[in-house]
């Protein structure tokens, strides 16, 4: 009778692991921000990506914060969105992870 009790637990360890797998929260610090439109083409660019959940850019900190699903987009599919639309951008150290 153990053997369904494993099964049962390592389920739902598994489960588990995916839950916390998926999601995740990043900071870019990003360039050439100047006026008030640009936090609008920054978001914009990031919110195209496929598996970008949330994006809130700050034009007063230069920071752009993105949740996405990194079983679908990578830090590095974000930075060079911001890049291609004109706004080089890099993590921030320490904010990776
Ligand atoms: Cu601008």
């Amino acid at each position: 009778m153990r053997a369904p009790f494993i099964a049962a637990f390592a389920a739902a360890t598994l489960l588990g692991s995916f839950a916390q797998a998926g999601e995740r929260t990043v900071t870019l610090a990003v360039e050439n921000m100047f006026c008030a439109a640009c936090p609008h083409i920054v978001s914009k660019s990031l919110d195209r990506i496929e598996g970008v959940l949330a994006v809130a850019v700050s034009n007063e900190d230069k920071t752009a914060t993105v949740t996405f699903d990194d079983a679908r987009a990578s830090v590095g599919d974000l930075i060079k969105a911001t890049t291609d639309a004109g706004y080089p951008s890099q993590a921030r150290p320490g904010a990776d992870g």
